[in-house]
């Protein structure tokens, strides 16, 4: 069948029953999904990337989604996870899926910071950075989402290895920032768009968030965010602002999705999930599959967009 019995797609699951679900459902869809390991993590945990798309002779173009930058920001992995079964039950009914599976690849990473993830769920349910150790410090981690190389450390961003924004000793410090940025840099030429998943707030947001300047895409990036949160909206009502990281959030360097745009990767989306703040990183397992339905909408317009342009 397309996706484990067993595997639920309504709880937050821990690592170790992520790594199983990758397994099997990797090996028991092979004609739609591939799996490979992009490198450690710095407590020496794979990482996992799925590639989901169907398998053609030609280089196809590519959309890159990851989930669980941050830690405690369980909804993000739980939408990883909706989504790759989504993909893969879907194919073939429905319309959308199956035309964006014939015609792109989707590398989906469900599990960014997979040493902060598992932290999480045995020792520190809010931690939000890395696990890596540094000497002269007794503080533990770097914010991956202020580790990357766009504006590094310049604003919105600690120096200090005790703060949960500490930006690292030097853009890319941290191996897992590393390794994902390896594999977009590899594959710079396919990616049309790049889509990291965090919570919440209920924003979708795109560059910049280490300047003020407006993106030169702006009006375009603006105007799919803006599709998206309606397609979003049509299904319960959820309302998502829209708009640049820095005005619409904070002013934050070092982002994933600065960077991506940087390189070249056009269509660079942050989502913060739900909710506002009732239940901020600690949502009920109750509302995983009503936000993984309206977000499927909001990731399926983008999709349906960069595989038109
Ligand atoms: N929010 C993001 C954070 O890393 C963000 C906001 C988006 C910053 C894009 C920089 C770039 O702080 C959460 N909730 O993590
Ligand atoms: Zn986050």
């Amino acid at each position: 069948g397309p996706s484990p019995k067993a595997h639920s797609y309504t709880k937050y699951n821990t690592l170790s029953t992520i790594e199983s679900w990758i397994n099997t459902v990797s090996t028991s869809n092979a004609n739609l999904i591939s799996k490979q390991i992009i490198g450690k993590s710095y407590e020496g945990r794979s990482m996992h990337l799925l590639k989901l798309g169907k398998k053609s002779s030609s280089q196809k173009p590519a959309i890159f989604l990851d989930c669980g930058i941050h830690a405690r920001e369980w909804i993000s992995p739980a939408f990883c996870q909706w989504f790759v079964n989504e993909a893969l039950t879907t194919y073939g009914s429905d319309s959308q899926m199956t035309s964006l599976l014939d015609q792109m690849d989707v590398f989906v990473l469900p599990v960014f910071n997979v040493d902060g993830y598992d932290y999480t769920h045995k020792s520190d349910r809010m931690w939000r950075k890395t696990r890596s150790r540094k000497s002269g410090s007794s503080c533990v981690g770097a914010d991956p989402n202020r580790n990357f190389d766009a504006g590094w450390c310049t604003l919105g961003a600690s120096s200090y290895p005790c703060s949960d924004t500490y930006c690292g000793a030097s853009p890319e410090s941290e191996i897992e920032v590393k390794n994902v940025a390896n594999f977009i840099r590899a594959n710079k030429s396919i990616i049309k768009a790049y889509l990291t998943i965090h919570s919440y707030s209920q924003l979708l947001l795109f560059p910049y968030s280490y300047t003020y300047d407006l993106a030169a895409d702006h009006n375009e990036l603006m105007s799919i965010a803006e599709g998206a949160s309606s397609a979003l909206r049509s299904l319960y009502g959820t309302r998502y602002t829209s708009g640049p990281g820095a005005t619409t959030i904070y002013p934050a360097a070092g982002g994933s999705d600065d960077w991506a745009y940087d390189l070249g990767v056009k269509y660079s989306f942050t989502f913060e999930l739900r909710d506002t703040g009732r239940y901020g990183f600690l949502l009920p397992e109750s509302q995983i599959k009503p936000t993984c339905e309206e977000t499927m909408l909001a990731v399926k317009y983008i999709a349906a967009y960069v595989q038109k342009n």
